[in-house]
């Protein structure tokens, strides 16, 4: 058995592309990175994950022990140089993400990176430019940034709704952000960076057109807040045509993974992630109740966006493309970020500095 399809039983549609599996390293096996190996491993169909590597040796091994043939490569460098790898998948920790992306550009090997692309902006932009250079000379891009909520059925649907015109032109986007809990060394500026960034991608995404300023402001925080840090933040994004986009980001409500967005059009609004799918009734002595459930973390409600993700990344690399966030996408969400922190240092409004866009087509 060599595919996931005989694994797992699916049969997917592989009439376009090539017999041959694609054969995966899969840089960082934390929670994020094992996930993925697992997913390839038993869902996703057209893909081998031949390798992985981690700085952490015994967990790499534990990892690889559980797909057939799968080697640990000690260094990641060498794992995306190795003749047997011909696609990427980094889940490292974010400062690796560089050197590794820069890597696999230079092998021409297809990468999905998850976010952030790389720390910074100009780091980001560095990127896109070497990218740009490989698909000058190949006609091919190779990146893929791991925004996965693109690929989320609900964002999805309500993406088809405003292209399709069903809103009229939307003007304004609600969206909320909110995490039960987040570890004692997660800052406010982490808030903006790991968390905030999603909504970054989201608006681009659903609103077709870059953000231009940022604007944060911090309201009374949560007894739980971690020490010292500002918990709910309020975020507002303008986009360049004058649309706005309010954020509220909230890492520490005690309750589960919740993440809605609302885009209010001209002709009407839309709303998604209100965890609706089953609506339960119950009685008790507190009185009756009707409640739905809330997932506990972005694996769970992501999962299928992660699932569709990867099954899309793989066909796409086999007939030599990229199905998704390119590069860009991982910049530009950089340079909002950057804005960002800024304002929420500053608490002024704060204008995102963007490169050019000349020459980039991802
Ligand atoms: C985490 O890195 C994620 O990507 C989650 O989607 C987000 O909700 C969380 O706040 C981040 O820390």
């Amino acid at each position: 058995m060599t595919t996931a399809e005989t694994r797992a039983g699916a049969l997917p549609d592989l009439a376009d592309v090539p017999a041959r599996e694609l054969q995966v390293a899969v840089l960082g096996v934390g929670m994020m990175g094992a996930d993925h190996v697992a997913r390839l491993y038993s869902r996703i169909s057209g893909a081998q994950v031949v390798a992985v590597s981690d700085a952490f040796a015994e967990k790499a091994e534990q990892v690889a022990a559980t797909v057939p043939g799968c080697r640990v490569i000690g260094d990641p460098l060498v794992a995306i140089a190795d003749d047997d790898v011909d696609a990427v998948l980094i889940a490292t920790p974010g400062q690796f993400h560089e050197e590794q992306v820069l890597a696999c550009i230079e092998r021409g090997k297809p990468v999905l990176c998850e976010k952030p692309l790389t720390m910074e902006a100009d780091s980001s932009l560095a990127v896109v430019r070497a990218e740009d250079e490989y698909a000058a000379r190949t006609g091919r891009r190779l990146v893929q940034v791991g925004f996965m909520r693109r690929f989320d059925p609900e964002y999805a649907e309500l993406k088809a709704l405003i292209d399709a015109g069903g809103l009229g032109e939307p003007l304004l986007v609600h969206c909320a952000h909110r995490n039960a809990a987040v570890p004692p060394h997660f800052t406010s500026e982490m808030m903006v960076n790991d968390s905030v960034v999603h909504e970054v991608d989201v608006a681009r995404f659903l609103l077709d057109e870059e953000i231009a300023a940022v604007t944060v402001l911090r309201p009374k925080a949560t007894r739980h807040a971690v020490a010292g840090q500002s918990d709910p933040l309020l975020v507002l994004f303008e986009t360049t045509s004058g649309r706005m986009v309010d954020v509220e980001c909230f890492v520490s409500t005690g309750v589960g993974y919740e993440v809605r967005t609302e885009v209010v059009g001209e002709d009407g609004s839309a709303m998604i992630g209100l965890d609706a799918g089953l609506v339960r009734t119950s009685g008790g002595s507190s009185g009756a109740a009707r409640s739905t459930g809330i997932a506990p973390d972005f694996r769970q409600r992501f999962g299928r966006a992660y699932d569709i993700e990867l099954q899309r990344w793989v066909d796409a690399a086999r007939r030599g493309e990229v199905d998704g966030p390119g590069a860009w996408d991982g910049y530009a969400a950089q340079a909002v970020c950057a804005a960002g922190v800024e304002a929420l240092r500053s608490g002024q409004r704060t204008e995102v500095r963007l490169a050019s866009r000349e020459g980039t087509a991802s």
